[in-house]
């Protein structure tokens, strides 16, 4: 992989507590041009973020679990809507031919409640033409560099600040979201390699060599993808063309760079969703969903999101929530839904241990169909698309974090979710998931009812359905789409030498 040229964000992370993303209009496009040429030496590369989180993790370790004081960075990454490249490289956007990024997110269906005139920001009047993102690990060393930014943009005549929002890890929980639950557990494993070395994977293989499903697997749950299904000019995921093979990719040569021009390379699709959760919604729902069940309302909160606020699932801890479970790498994602998972061994370079297996569920009598983490990973059960493997398809990395200010400490103010997935296809992969599963009733096969947490019901009340104890439930909103865009980030080197180049 060309670690030196993917910007960090898309298949490292940034991981940082504290991330701006400021939102930009282009009044005058060859100035814009010059600003992004002075920005370019700052935009923070794959093996940058790589190198940050690997040194950053192996001090974590050896603290016990602390965060290292004193290791910080501040990292940029930027992309461009359809609009913004129009506007920037008129002769090479007409490359880009995905309907979805040129269409635009306000002209996309998705079964949303608000117009796109309601939103906060990309609706048809305000649609971003790029976006930066700012992140940092020490909230005043990215309130410095932002404010350095917004000085730099409000002297530059060809730019104007359209939007910012400010996602911020939630300081009483870690790595939780506003519903309660801890997210960010379930990313695919890119396969690929960052040098020529031939164990120098970009995600660390941590099982046995010995066990057959460390072919398949990064880590427990982590199942291996083809770069391609998340930056182009890579080999994408295919369906197995004999049992005995390891997944193979499907496209190779130019197919790798559908609907986009050559200097795609190394880039992506970003899509970002600013979510708006209704907390009390949530938890009156439990309430209410309590009376009719009898159900404990802990239970009820796992059985929609298929997991436990720990993190731990459903599948491995089916009565009550396990934090032992949750809080372990490996234990949290280990299950499927149609095979038992036998235990598992892990390398030795990792200590060896031996993971315990998971029961399977394929009648869906502990972990609902339509719970929010199976309605988008069916995992290893067959779908209306056919073989498991063709899920593979429609993975994505999720780099989302949320806003605003947690319920209990101001009920009335708004937060929410700033959702961003990664991807090489915007309507195969994102919209597939949230239209075609998490708003449908019937799929994948064998849910009865929306996804409940993002799904949407267009119907005047816009009522959702959840069975539970053969009981057929009435769910209100809870996530409500308030901004947002369809984004390509591009490689380091395709803004240097096309998006830049006549400055
Ligand atoms: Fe979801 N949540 O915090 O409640 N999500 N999500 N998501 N989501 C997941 O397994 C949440 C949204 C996916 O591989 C967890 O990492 C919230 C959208 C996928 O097993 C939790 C919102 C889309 C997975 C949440 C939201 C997805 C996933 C469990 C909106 C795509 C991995 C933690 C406000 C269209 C599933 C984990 C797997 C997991 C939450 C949005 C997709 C807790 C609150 C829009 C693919």
């Amino acid at each position: 992989m060309d670690i030196q040229d993917i910007q960090g964000n898309i298949l490292a992370g940034f991981n940082k507590d504290f991330q701006n993303f400021l939102f930009l209009k282009i009044i005058q496009p060859q100035q814009t041009k010059k600003w992004l040429k002075e920005l370019l030496p700052e935009i923070s590369s794959l093996e940058e973020v790589l190198r940050f989180n690997n040194l950053f993790k192996s001090m974590r370790e050896r603290l016990g679990g602390r965060d290292p004081q004193g290791l910080t960075s501040t990292w940029i990454n930027v992309a461009f809507t359809y609009v913004g490249l129009e506007k920037l490289v008129p002769d090479e956007s007409v490359h880009f031919t995905s309907e979805a990024f040129k269409d635009g997110m306000p002209r996309r269906s998705l079964g949303d409640r608000l117009n796109p005139e309601q939103w906060e920001y990309g609706g048809w009047n305000n649609y971003p033409d790029f976006v930066l993102i700012v992140a940092s690990d020490n909230e005043n060393f990215l309130q410095e560099r932002v404010n350095t930014i917004k000085k730099m943009i409000s002297e530059n005549v060809g730019l104007r600040l359209i939007q910012e929002e400010v996602g911020r890890v939630l300081p009483d929980k870690p790595g939780h979201e506003h519903f309660g639950f801890k997210d960010g557990i379930s990313q695919p494993g890119v396969r690929g390699r960052i040098s020529d070395g031939d164990h120098d994977y970009l995600t660390p293989r941590l099982i046995d060599p010995d066990e057959k499903r460390s072919l398949s697997f990064s880590k427990p749950g982590e199942l291996l993808i083809w770069p391609g299904e998340f930056v182009f000019g890579y080999p994408a995921q295919g369906a197995r063309p004999h049992p005995d093979d390891d997944i193979q990719p499907l496209l190779k040569g130019p197919d790798m760079y559908i609907n986009v021009p050559k200097w795609a390379r190394n880039g992506s699709y970003l899509v970002f969703r600013r979510l708006r959760q209704d907390v009390k919604a949530f938890q009156d729902s439990l309430k209410q969903i309590k009376v009719q069940t009898g159900l404990s309302e802990d239970l009820i909160g796992a059985k929609l999101m298929g997991r436990w606020p720990s993190g731990a699932p459903i599948i491995r801890s089916p009565e009550h929530d396990q934090e032992n479970i949750g809080k372990d790498a490996y234990e949290s994602n280990h299950f499927s839904y149609n095979e038992v998972e036998p235990p598992i061994k892990m390398s030795k370079e990792v200590g060896g241990r031996v993971i315990s297996g998971a029961t399977n569920d394929r009648l869906g009598g502990i972990c609902p169909f339509s719970a929010h983490i199976r309605k988008v990973n069916p995992r290893d059960m067959g779908t209306d698309l056919g073989s498991a493997e063709q899920t593979l398809l429609r993975r994505i990395i999720r780099r989302g974090i949320p806003f605003g200010r947690s319920f209990n400490e101001v009920p009335e103010e708004e937060r929410g979710l700033l959702f961003i997935s990664y991807q090489t296809s915007i309507e195969r992969q994102f919209e597939f998931l949230q239209k075609t599963w998490a708003n449908n009733k019937k799929n994948p096969p064998g849910s009865e009812g929306e996804d409940p947490i993002i799904g949407q019901n267009t119907s005047t009340d816009r009522s959702r359905t959840f069975v539970l104890e053969h009981k057929t439930l009435n769910l209100q909103e809870f996530v409500t789409m308030t901004g947002g865009g369809y984004f390509f980030q591009p490689s380091i080197s395709a803004i240097n030498e096309i998006i830049t180049k006549h400055v």
